[in-house]
C-alpha cells in the first residue's frame, strides 16, 4: 500500500461516510437532550476526522495517532469520571454512546478509548490516592498522556488469578518482574497501570512510567483484527517503581475485575455501533446492487436477513437503555454486564457475518467496512473475558455453582 498524507486522506474520502442510525424503537425518545447532543457531536466527529482514514490505517495495521487529540476533545477519555480531574462528568448512557459512535467507525478505536477511560483512569480515579488522581488524570482526560493496562499474561488469560508477575520490597521503591501479553495500547502508552503480585502474593495495582529502566513495551504483529489499535507486551526486567506508584486503595482480584465491569458496558455499547454500521451499509446495497433484474432487497432471503439484523440490534438497543439506568444508579451487578456485553458482541459478529454475505465478492473489499468490523469482533468476543467466560459467569449466578474450577 503506497504512502498517502494524511491530507490526501481527507481530501480523498471526507463525506463518504453516509451512515444513517437506526432506531426502530424509538430509543432516542428515553434520552435526555445532553445524551443525544454529545452523541450527535461524536457522531460528526467520526464521519469528519476518523471514517476518512480509518480504512488506511487498519490495512496498514497502524494506530492513527493524529486523532488523539481528537478523541480527548470528543469527550471519549473518561466521561464517565468527575470533571475536577478534567473528565467528563457525565453519566453512564452518556459514555456508552460515545463508545457506541466510535465503534460504529472501529472497534479498535473504541478499545483505545475505553483502555484509557475505564482501564486506566477509572483504577486511578477509584483506587488511587488523591496525589495520584491530581498527577495523572487530567493529562489522561486531555490525551496528553495515553495508558495501557496489563492484566493478562503469557501463561494467564481466563484466569488472571494465577499470575506470575510480581513485585518485592526495596525500601522507598519495589522491583518489579514479569510479563503482560495482548496489551491494548502498549507501544506508545506513557503510563501502564498494571496488576502484580506483592509478597504476600496479594494483587496491587502499580502505575509504571515509560522510561523506568528495565521496562520495555515490545509490538504485537501480524494480527487479522483490531489493525488499527496498537497492541503489544509490557516486559519489566527488574524495574524500579516507587512505592507512591502502587494504588493504595484495593487488593485482590476484584481490583481489576471492577474496571472489566466498567470495559465490558462500554463494550456492549460500542459491538451495537458496529452492529448498526454493518446493518446500514447492508441495507443500503440491497437497494442498489441489482441481479435477476431487480435489487437484491426485494428477494425474501435477502429481506429476512435484514429483518434479523434489526431485531437483535433493537433488542440490544433496549437492554442498554436499561443497562445504563441501572450503571446510573450504581445497581448493575457484574453478571448483568457479562449478560450484555455476552449477547451484543455475539450479535454484532453474526450481524457482521451476514451483512458480509449480502454484499457478495465486495463484502470482502475495504471499500466497505463490514471485513474490518467482522475481523476486529473477532477480537471483541475474546478480551474483557471470553464469550465461554460471560456464559460461565452467568451460569454461576443462575445456579450459584462455580464452573470454572
Ligand atoms: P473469583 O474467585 O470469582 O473472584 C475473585 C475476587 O474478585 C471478585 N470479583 C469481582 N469483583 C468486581 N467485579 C467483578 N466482575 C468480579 N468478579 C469477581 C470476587 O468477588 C472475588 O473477591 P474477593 O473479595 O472474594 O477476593 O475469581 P476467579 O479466579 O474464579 O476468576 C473468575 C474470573 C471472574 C476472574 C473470570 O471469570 C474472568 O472474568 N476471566 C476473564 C479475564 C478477563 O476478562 N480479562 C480481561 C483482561 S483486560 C482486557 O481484555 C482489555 S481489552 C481492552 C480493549 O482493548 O478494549
Ligand atoms: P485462554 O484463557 O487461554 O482461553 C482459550 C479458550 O479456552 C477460550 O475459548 C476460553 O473461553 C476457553 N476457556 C478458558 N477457561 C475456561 C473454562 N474454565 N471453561 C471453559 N472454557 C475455558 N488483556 C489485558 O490485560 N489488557 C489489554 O489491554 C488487552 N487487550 C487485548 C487486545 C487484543 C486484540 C486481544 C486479542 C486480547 C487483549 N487482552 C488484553 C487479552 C484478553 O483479555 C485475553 O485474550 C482473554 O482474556 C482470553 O485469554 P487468552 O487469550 O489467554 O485465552
Amino acid at each position: 500500500m503506497h504512502e498517502q498524507s494524511l491530507e490526501d486522506l481527507y481530501a480523498s474520502n471526507r463525506g463518504k461516510d453516509r451512515y444513517e442510525p437506526t432506531d426502530f424503537y424509538g430509543i432516542d425518545e428515553l434520552l435526555t437532550d445532553e445524551q443525544k447532543l454529545i452523541r450527535d457531536s461524536v457522531r460528526e466527529w467520526v464521519k469528519r476526522d476518523l471514517s476518512p482514514i480509518i480504512e488506511y490505517y487498519a490495512q496498514r495495521s497502524e494506530f492513527p495517532s493524529s486523532i488523539i487529540k481528537g478523541l480527548a476533545d470528543a469527550g471519549a477519555f473518561g466521561p464517565q469520571l468527575p470533571s475536577e480531574y478534567g473528565c467528563g462528568g457525565l453519566d453512564y448512557t452518556t459514555y456508552g454512546l460515545i463508545m457506541q459512535e466510535l465503534e460504529r467507525c472501529d472497534s479498535g478505536v473504541r478499545s483505545t478509548a475505553s483502555v484509557q477511560g475505564s482501564l486506566v483512569m477509572y483504577p486511578i480515579y477509584k483506587f488511587g490516592s488523591e496525589e495520584q488522581r491530581r498527577k495523572y488524570l487530567p493529562g489522561l482526560a486531555s490525551g496528553a498522556l495515553m495508558g495501557c493496562f496489563g492484566l493478562t499474561e503469557p501463561d494467564h488469560g481466563s484466569n488472571p488469578g494465577g499470575m506470575v508477575t510480581n513485585y518485592t520490597d526495596a525500601g522507598e521503591d519495589v522491583i518489579l518482574n514479569g510479563a503482560k501479553m495482548w496489551i491494548s495500547n502498549a507501544p506508545f502508552a506513557d503510563v501502564a497501570v498494571v496488576w502484580a503480585k506483592n509478597e504476600q502474593g496479594k494483587i496491587k495495582g502499580i502505575i509504571v512510567e515509560r522510561g523506568m529502566e528495565g521496562f520495555s513495551t515490545p509490538e504485537t504483529h501480524n494480527k487479522w483484527s483490531l489493525r488499527a489499535s496498537a497492541t503489544g507486551e509490557l516486559v519489566f526486567n527488574d524495574v524500579r517503581v516507587p512505592k507512591a506508584n502502587i494504588l493504595p486503595g484495593v487488593e485482590g482480584l476484584k481490583g481489576p475485575l471492577t474496571c472489566l465491569n466498567s470495559a465490558r458496558y462500554g463494550i456492549s455499547w460500542g459491538a451495537i455501533g458496529a452492529a448498526l454500521d454493518c446493518y446500514d451499509t447492508a441495507r443500503r446495497y440491497s437497494l442498489q446492487r441489482e441481479q435477476f433484474g431487480r435489487p437484491i432487497g426485494g428477494f425474501q432471503l435477502q429481506q429476512k436477513k435484514l429483518a434479523e439484523m434489526l431485531t437483535e440490534i433493537t433488542k440490544a438497543q433496549i437492554l442498554n437503555w436499561r443497562l445504563g439506568q441501572l450503571m446510573d444508579q450504581g445497581r448493575a451487578t457484574p453478571a448483568q454486564i457479562s449478560l450484555a456485553k455476552r449477547n451484543n458482541v455475539n450479535m454484532a459478529l453474526e450481524i457482521a457475518r451476514e451483512a458480509r454475505q449480502m454484499l457478495g465478492g465486495m463484502g470482502i473489499t475495504g471499500e466497505y467496512p463490514i471485513m474490518r468490523h467482522m475481523m476486529n469482533l473477532e477480537s471483541v468476543i475474546t478480551y474483557e473475558g471470553t464469550h465461554d467466560i460471560h456464559l460461565l459467569i452467568l451460569g454461576m449466578e443462575i445456579t450459584g455453582l462455580n464452573a470454572f474450577v
